[in-house]
């Protein structure tokens, strides 16, 4: 008998919990408000909003508010923080094959990339990071990421002993290693001081981020096409917020979040070009590389971190995937 009140106390807490109406957090580090990852969240917001009767909603806090990427993503594995919107890099050493998209050279061109993540392969890189307490919500565009310099990039022999910033990565890492460069894991917040003061000579981003994401432009003016990686953006949400939503509203958060894809990829491509156009107006020279010169020292990153059959035949999917 004494187990109805339990059972009926443990329903309503139930209850209490599904029925309450909540604003999610959700944290980015680009500086300008309409960088297409953070107007992206901000439509997924409204869909949910729509979807909900008003009920659910995501603000969101860019800027970096919350904090790096490294310390946003554990406070969302924690549950301190129930989103974040960050490049997968950072979540290479937390689910290993979030490193399969960042590895050099792998796509042919962006709609190979869309293939991949919105495929069988982006689901596998998904399910990977759920296992670590992240629902990975969307794939997001970041384009091509390339050498940007105070001196021009013709080759991979000009970027013997460069200091280079990286992502905290360790595939990023071997990747510039492999270069012959001297690789700096730092935030991306922490960049600009450094290319200041010569903690560093060159870094590598897409346009926006290189353009007025960081103003990176002013200071290294040479934005060398290597293009060496497409690695893209994640949204990531909290398992342990995710756990709390009953399962009509979790399809309601995913139905938006894969709306907020589409969006992005628009808003995306127009941005980058944008972006472009600003930076060569600007008196930034864009340095056309030999790229097969790159391309063939990347032999070891692929060694490393393609080293499991499991790593393997995800590359040979994604190489596969037509
Ligand atoms: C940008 C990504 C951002 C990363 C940054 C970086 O949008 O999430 O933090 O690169 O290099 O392209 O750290």
């Amino acid at each position: 008998m004494k187990l109805v009140p339990t059972l009926l106390a443990a329903a309503a807490a139930a209850l209490s919990l599904t029925a309450q109406a909540v604003e999610f957090k959700s944290a980015d580090i680009h500086n300008s408000d309409d960088y297409p990852t953070v107007t992206a969240v901000k439509f997924m917001s409204e869909e949910l909003k729509k979807a909900t009767g008003g009920k659910h909603s995501i603000k969101v806090f860019n800027k970096g508010a919350l904090g790096t990427e490294k310390e946003t993503i554990d406070q969302v594995k924690i549950g301190a923080l129930d989103m974040v919107r960050v490049n997968i890099s950072p979540m290479n050493s937390v689910c290993a094959k979030t490193n399969i998209p960042v590895l050099p050279f792998l796509f042919r061109s962006v709609d190979h990339l869309h293939k991949v993540l919105d495929g069988p392969i982006g689901e596998e890189i998904a399910k990977d990071c759920e296992a670590q307490g992240f629902v990975l919500l969307a794939y997001y565009d970041s384009g091509a990421r390339s050498i940007y310099s105070k001196k021009p990039i013709k080759s991979v022999a000009d970027t013997k002993g460069l200091k280079i910033r990286v992502q905290q990565s360790d595939l990023w890492v071997a990747l510039t290693a492999a270069m012959g460069a001297n690789p700096t894991p730092m935030p991306f917040g922490e960049v600009m001081t450094a290319l200041k003061t010569g903690i560093i000579d060159a870094a590598e981003n897409n346009y926006p981020s290189y353009g007025s994401g960081s103003r990176h432009f002013e200071v290294a003016k040479f934005y060398n096409k290597t293009e060496h990686s497409m690695a893209p953006e994640v949204l990531l949400f909290s398992k342990i917020a995710w756990d709390k939503l009953p399962k009509a509203e979790q399809d309601q958060v995913r139905a938006a979040a894969k709306a907020s894809v589409a969006f992005n990829r628009t808003a995306w491509a127009a941005y980058e070009k944008k972006e472009f156009d600003m930076v060569k107006a600007a008196g930034v020279e864009i340095v056309e590389v030999d790229k097969k010169s790159f391309q063939d020292v990347m032999g070891p990153v692929y060694d490393k971190f393609a080293n499991t059959p499991d790593m393997k035949r995800l590359v040979k999917a994604v190489q596969d995937t037509k």
